[in-house]
């Protein structure tokens, strides 16, 4: 049985990535369950996306979810994005930095269009349920809102609520990875000043870069 890896909120840092991707060392038989947020703060979102396209085309198990992040540029690409829903995107949550990057490697957003409009909100095991930004407490996994899974903040699960699976999720910027009976979140900031993080999930085995 291959190993099942999450890794947390990327944010245009290719270099933490790919050292990341190089200590994993990823084989065929390996899922990786990327958690969301590949773009925005960091000055890479362009290269950060090419590097997961063709990790998907060198490996059959690289799953990559939908992060609160991808919802403003999806929203960009669909024309649904207001002009304060804009100004809001660049200058508070880190856009500009998107803007920037895709506008140094000399391509639209839209060359990554069909990749960020096929990013799914979760992904799930018999043990694990992956998504961006956690569940919403007392809703059952299944019922859960697209809109929570990608946003989510402040109404995670209390510590003893049994939700039949153990909830890996980013998006909440932690110190060090937060692992509960019942969610892990390994949102470390790489979009700040923080590291990047993997989990191994079998195993519980923590890498970062
Ligand atoms: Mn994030």
């Amino acid at each position: 049985m291959g190993r099942l890896l999450a890794i947390g909120d990327v944010h245009g840092r290719l270099s933490r990535l790919e050292r990341l991707i190089a200590q994993i060392g990823p084989s065929a038989d390996d899922t990786l369950v990327f958690l969301g947020d590949y773009i925005d703060r960091g000055p890479d979102s362009y290269e950060v996306v090419e590097l997961l396209i063709d990790l998907k085309k060198q490996f059959p198990g690289i799953i990559t979810l939908r992060g609160n992040h991808e919802d403003y540029i999806i929203a960009v690409l669909l024309g649904n994005q207001n002009r304060q829903e804009r100004e809001l995107w660049r200058t508070c949550n880190g856009g500009e930095m998107t803007l920037a990057s895709y506008r140094h490697a000399g391509e639209y957003m839209s060359v990554h269009k069909d990749f960020y409009l096929n990013l799914p909100v979760y992904w799930e095991t018999e043990e694990y349920f992956f998504c961006h930004a956690g569940v919403r407490r007392g809703v059952p996994l299944h019922e859960q809102r697209p809109v929570d899974l990608v946003d989510n903040r402040n109404h995670y699960p209390l510590p003893h609520e049994n939700l039949g699976k153990i909830v890996v999720h980013g998006h909440t910027v932690v110190d060090t990875p937060l692992i509960l009976s019942n969610r892990i979140n390994i949102d470390t900031g790489a979009g700040k000043s923080g590291p990047l993080t993997a989990i191994e999930l079998h195993s519980r085995t923590i890498w970062q870069s």
